[in-house]
């Protein structure tokens, strides 16, 4: 054995004993940690089809957007994870605002919607646009037969008496698709008619869920007449054949610009970056419709899943991203939420 050979072992054998004296350091070489705020079905087809291309292993962990938004900034002094994949946009732009997240410029944003790169630069390049998706309900058409009531066409259509105990949606403080709702009653009827809507829809409120998308299943169960999701997230069990008919709002409605962030601190950003260039691929995008995600890409060359609302038939608002994603808004507004709606009498 030379010396140099000599030379070379004694290094291996002090980096193997660093590494295992030190486990956190020896991963950042190998491994990826991924928040997904998206359904779990697709987490997990991007979490494969990314360990196939790069041989990185993934560790992931899904949650709702508020949740995701809130554990990062419970994390901020030792962060854990290292990209945030997905999920509504404001809780995003509320971390790009709170310095929980990193600048970073993708050779992929050339290839994206405008949308998408307004997202970019809202945030001071700290969040971008990977799918967009529209807000609305879906109801059981078989419930709603049994009901006598007209086919709902309207967010006013979902205050009728007849409906007690029959909506669903999420808790705005958690769910990314709830605050979205929100959002979007406060712009499209002014804050106190919007407030007001919402304390006369609590009376119909059976259950406020954790997760955005969980009243699509009460609803294709039967367990709720209507749910209030985006609008995919009602497709996702139509294509399955559920008998439930799905709403764009005739009032008109809000939408999400679903976004993704490099976390401050990460421990792994080479890694991170390879995943956040990647998902701005169509490769990468074109997996939501596999995992019957039927949200709208960002990529202009990505293809659209046939199954996709028709965003050219919905009625949409000016959404203020800027303003409804900004940290004292968002804060005031689930406040506002938690005092006069949530825990009102029925
Ligand atoms: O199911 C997909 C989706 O609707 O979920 C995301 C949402 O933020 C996560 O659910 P929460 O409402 O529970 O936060 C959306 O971005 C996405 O389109």
């Amino acid at each position: 054995m030379t010396s140099r050979t000599t030379i070379h072992m004694a290094g291996l054998a002090l980096a193997a004993g660093i590494g295992l004296l030190l486990p956190g350091a020896a991963r950042a070489q190998g491994d990826l940690v991924v928040y997904c705020t998206v359904q779990e079905e697709w987490c997990r087809a991007m979490v494969t089809a990314f360990e196939k291309k790069t041989g990185i292993k993934v560790a992931m962990t899904r949650k709702s957007s508020g949740e995701l938004y809130a554990q990062i900034k419970a994390e901020a002094a030792n962060p854990k994870g290292d990209i945030w994949w997905g999920g509504t946009g404001d809780p995003h732009l509320q971390a790009a605002e709170e310095g929980l997240s990193l600048e970073y410029t993708s050779p992929m944003n050339k290839d994206l919607h405008p949308w998408a790169i307004k997202q970019w630069e809202q945030s001071k390049k700290r969040t971008i646009g990977v799918y967009a998706g529209a807000l609305g309900y879906g109801y059981n058409t078989k419930q709603i037969a049994e009901k006598k009531i007209a086919e709902p066409k309207c967010w006013s259509d979902l205050l009728d008496p007849k409906l007690k105990d029959e909506v669903q949606v999420a808790d705005p403080n958690s769910s990314g698709t709830s605050y979205t709702m929100l959002a979007t009653m406060v712009q499209l009827l002014g804050e106190d008619k919007g407030f007001d809507y919402m304390k006369k829809l609590h009376k119909n409120v059976n259950q406020y869920t954790k997760s955005g998308a969980a009243p699509a299943k009460a609803v294709s169960l039967g367990e709720s007449a209507v749910g209030i999701t985006f609008q995919h997230d009602m497709v996702t069990f139509i294509v399955q054949g559920a008998p439930m008919k799905v709403v764009a709002p005739c009032e008109g409605t809000g939408y999400e610009i679903g976004s993704m962030t490099l976390i401050k601190g990460a421990k792994n950003l080479e890694n991170a970056k390879k995943w956040y260039d990647w998902a701005l691929t169509p490769e990468a995008q074109e997996l939501g419709a596999g995992a019957k995600a039927y949200q709208v890409p960002s990529n202009k060359n990505s293809k659209t899943p046939p199954e996709a609302p028709d965003f050219a038939k919905i009625k949409f608002i000016d959404y203020d991203f800027a303003k409804y994603g900004s940290s004292a808004e968002r804060t005031r507004l689930l406040a506002k939420w938690d005092a006069e709606v949530k825990n009102l009498p029925k």
